[in-house]
């Protein structure tokens, strides 16, 4: 019998060290899915290079001070020789023109087959101070289409609505 009464309490013993162990690591397992859990929406853009633009090519190709051409990632606007394509180059000069733009360069292939930089170009709203996804603004604009290379790191549908003017 006292061997059992033994027996009983160092079950006991051994439940309630088992029953502390559990409690102590409690906090940690709750810590480990915060760290991980940092899908923000509104959070601010990874841009890696600002500059001011000192040439517009046409709707979606940009000359960038101290860095160089840049093709806006994504995007595609109608070719110069059509109406559609003056329009977009104008809507592109009077909003990005001798304006600082923030790049957020592709981390994948960097640079297109012609040598220019694929970026998401952000300009600043000068109301708000937020930033705007300039590439986004001329699909909502109507200035150009979503062409979603897969060999660069962006993702157009996470773009969402881009205000256009004011
Ligand atoms: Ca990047
Ligand atoms: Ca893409």
């Amino acid at each position: 019998m006292k061997i059992l009464t033994a027996f009983v309490t160092s079950l006991i013993l051994a439940a309630l060290l088992i029953g502390a162990g559990c409690l102590e690591r409690g906090p940690l397992g709750d810590a480990q899915p915060q760290t991980g859990g940092s899908k923000g929406v509104a959070e601010a853009p990874p841009t890696e290079v600002s500059g001011v633009v000192t040439n517009v090519v046409d709707g979606d190709t940009l000359d960038v001070e101290g860095f160089g051409r840049v093709r806006l990632a994504d995007v595609d606007a109608p070719e110069m020789d059509t109406p559609g394509g003056r329009a977009a180059k104008s809507f592109a000069e009077t909003w990005l023109l001798d304006e600082t733009v923030y790049l957020d360069v592709d981390d994948l292939g960097g640079k297109d087959k012609y040598g220019r930089w694929v970026c998401i170009a952000y300009i600043e709203d000068p109301e708000t101070g937020t930033p705007i996804n300039f590439n986004s603004m001329l699909v909502t604009s109507g200035h150009a289409v979503v062409k979603d290379f897969k060999d660069n790191e962006f993702d157009p549908k996470g773009w969402g609505p881009a205000p256009v003017s004011r």
